[in-house]
């Protein structure tokens, strides 16, 4: 059923399915489009064919510059659910109204590279929330990393600059894997947890269905009675978090470069609908001081263990959009925009961004009206005085336009507190202007060792594989060596394993930080395994059992598991089996499983890359007993975990809701 924001996009939406006679822009019915007005059928083109004119103005004009960070996203509609009032904390009615279904519009996104660049590197990725709410839009404009790279919003620039392309050549595109960054790194250590992080399979999400989302930063709630606690926003997949491997990442990036938005595309389309929890990690105000990081300090996480998550709602990304440029491309989200209820805390990097995301559109947007833009446009009234500007789609009728007035009974007016009107928090603050870094914000490393304490030995393997790939494409030795040195300080061990991969000294001084602190929530190891929704590649020939094929089917369709049927080429098994993958179209890369039912002697090369890669992943690799020979001919060692000769689908289905059998010896 539609609800409000569908129904406003609706009343904007030019259904270009149906019949319509081709016009220009002013109406004018048009009896030929094929061809501009000429001096004779040889001749050159006349000034005077404003069709041709109007029509290519409009295409040299279509473009719009892309967003300087997180350009390459993609979005969805969607709504959210409250699972119990919050009352007690807030008084933000989309967060005490549990019969509501609030209309949302979620945009995901890598950061690093340009608007047509892979979506499988190696990047944080954004994840942007707006809810369309009856108080005004609340936009929670997060990333799938808990943390940041610096601390203050001045720094921002500096830290693009240093990760974007370099200048004077352009390279490399969407990644940090290049001196610049790592000089940024070793030079600015409030960046080391992030990077951790970066390093780390968190870089690398299967899905965007499989990526927490975080808000970051520590944020307020505030009650009617005007009580504020501390806040931290969480989303959490409810298919766990699953990331990609490296070489799988890297091969996908090529094989499909539109990876993450497809299966968001497809999920959707199909009805399997991506679903998020809402989690808060909620404090008193009293207890601001008690805890070994400073709270307000962007770098830092508040681990689970200590302040636990509280999940308060649900949301379910169910419709895709009708035309990205109008509605992925135009939205805009602002970590400004909130509602009564909601407010910021003096976190130094969020109150530089409560600056940069409006001045931004400006820009990208063409000038101050992007809030008349369907896309984001409040559902509920909005007004006050401003005026006229580019791209003013509304019609102020009346004399005034200022606040206070006479003549129009000082309308539009200002509405009480108790009435819904907003007010900022009443914090009290006694303080010296300066330019400083609080004392409290000055431990870099020791939330950057917890996070390599609650890693598996996988994770931490995959850890030090990232540091040296992107460490090791630098060019410069000093650059390679104090990024090794600045790892020093973390733990020892992994800077001299990271050396010796780089190139660089190994450090000499036992600098690490020492701590034993872990948080095992941040391992994904320990995230929820389903098999909902997870696909396999099921290789067959053109002489496979058909009843064997469907009754397989039946099995996966039962336990909500997506296959598709690949051949050696475009085969009709039955009537209603026909296999149109093959292995030039698609990998085996782009499954989380493999099951070779049949396939033809001796391994033909796509297919034996197809095989290899799959056990290369971890993933689990069924193989009838019929190909048993031909998989002794791969690499595949059939004694490994996740290996597995089927006899029943039942069988295969419990080692692939592992996903990836990490104890496999390759
Ligand atoms: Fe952003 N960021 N950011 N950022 N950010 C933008 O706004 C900025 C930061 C995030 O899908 C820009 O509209 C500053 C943290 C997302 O449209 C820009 C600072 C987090 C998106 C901007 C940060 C984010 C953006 C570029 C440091 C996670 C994409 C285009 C103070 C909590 C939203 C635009 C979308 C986009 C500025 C740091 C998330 C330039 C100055 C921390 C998800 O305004």
């Amino acid at each position: 059923m539609a609800n409000e924001k569908d129904k406003q996009l609706e009343s904007v939406t030019v259904d270009t399915t149906q019949e319509a006679a081709l016009t220009t822009n002013q109406g004018l019915k048009m009896a030929e489009d094929e061809f501009s007005l000429k001096a004779g059928d040889r001749g050159p083109t006349l000034l005077e064919d404003f069709h041709f004119r109007e029509k290519m103005t409009h295409f040299d004009h279509e473009r719009i510059p892309e967003r300087i960070v997180h350009a390459r996203g993609y979005g969805a509609h969607g709504e959210f659910e409250l699972y119990e009032p919050l009352e007690q904390y807030t008084k933000a009615k989309f967060l005490n109204d549990t019969s509501k279904k609030t209309p949302v519009f979620v945009r995901f996104s890598t950061v690093a590279g340009s608007k047509g660049s892979p979506e499988t590197v190696r990047d944080v990725r954004g994840f942007a929330t707006k809810f369309y709410t009856e108080e005004g839009n609340y936009d929670l404009v997060g990333n799938n990393i808990p943390v940041f790279f610096i601390q203050d919003a001045i720094k921002f620039p500096d830290l693009v600059h240093a990760v974007k392309p370099e200048p004077h050549n352009e390279i490399p595109q969407a990644g940090t894997a290049h001196d610049t960054y790592w000089d940024f790194f070793a030079q600015n250590p409030e960046s080391t947890h992030m990077t951790m992080w970066t390093m780390s399979d968190r870089a690398l999400p299967k899905s965007f269905r499989t990526m927490e989302g975080f808000g970051v930063h520590t944020f307020r709630l505030v009650n009617k009675e005007g009580k504020s606690h501390f806040v931290k926003f969480h989303w959490k997949p409810k298919l766990g978090t699953h990331s990609l491997v490296w070489d799988e990442a890297q091969i996908i990036a090529g094989k499909n470069i539109d990876f993450n938005r497809e299966d968001l595309y497809e999920s959707i389309e199909k009805g399997d609908y991506p679903e998020w929890e809402l989690g808060l990690q909620i404090l008193s105000e009293e207890d601001e001081f008690n805890f070994d990081f400073d709270i307000l300090d962007p770098t830092k996480i508040w681990p689970e263990e200590e302040v636990p998550v509280k999940i308060v709602g649900k949301m379910t990304l169910n419709r895709n959009v009708d035309n990205v440029f109008a509605e992925t491309e135009q939205v805009m989200f602002s970590p400004a925009h909130i509602v009564p209820g909601i407010d910021f805390s003096n976190d130094p990097l969020l109150q530089g961004r409560l600056f940069s995301y409006t001045d931004t559109q400006i820009l990208r947007l063409g000038g101050p009206n992007f809030h008349q833009i369907p896309i984001n446009a409040p559902v509920c009234p909005f007004a006050n005085n401003q005026r006229d500007g580019l791209h003013q789609h509304q019609i102020h009728k009346g004399m005034t336009s200022y606040h206070r007035n006479g003549i129009n009974n000082n309308n539009p007016h200002t509405t009480p507190v108790e009435d819904g009107g907003f007010e900022s928090y009443h914090e009290r603050i006694d303080a010296h202007k300066v330019r400083a870094r609080s004392e409290s914000f000055k431990d870099f490393y020791s939330q950057a060792k917890m996070f390599l304490n609650s890693l598996t030995e996988a994770e931490r393997k995959h850890l030090t594989d990232g540091f040296s790939f992107e460490i090791g494409k630098c060019k410069l030795d000093f650059v390679k060596q104090n990024a090794v040195n600045n790892l020093n300080k973390v733990d020892k061990k992994l800077a001299e394993e990271v050396a010796l991969r780089v190139g660089a000294e190994v450090p000499a001084a036992d600098e690490e930080v020492k701590t034993d602190k872990a948080s095992p929530a941040v391992s994904m190891e320990n995230t929820v395994k389903k098999l909902d929704t997870l696909s396999v590649a099921v290789v067959v020939t053109e002489n496979s059992d058909v009843v064997e094929v469907e009754t397989l089917i039946k099995d996966f369709a039962a336990h909500k598991v997506n296959y598709k049927l690949i051949a050696n080429r475009p085969v009709k098994l039955s009537e209603g089996l026909k296999v149109t993958e093959t292995f030039d179209t698609v990998h085996s890369t782009l499954f989380d499983g493999l099951l070779v039912l049949d396939a033809e002697a001796p391994l033909a090369p796509p297919l034996k890359d197809f095989i290899e890669a799959a056990n290369r992943h971890y993933k689990t690799v069924g193989y009838s007993s019929r190909v048993a020979p031909l998989i002794d001919t791969t690499s595949v060692k059939k004694d490994q975990p996740g290996i597995i000769e089927v006899s029943t689908a039942e069988s295969y289905l419990n080692l692939l809701v592992v996903q990836r059998h990490w104890d496999r010896v390759l």
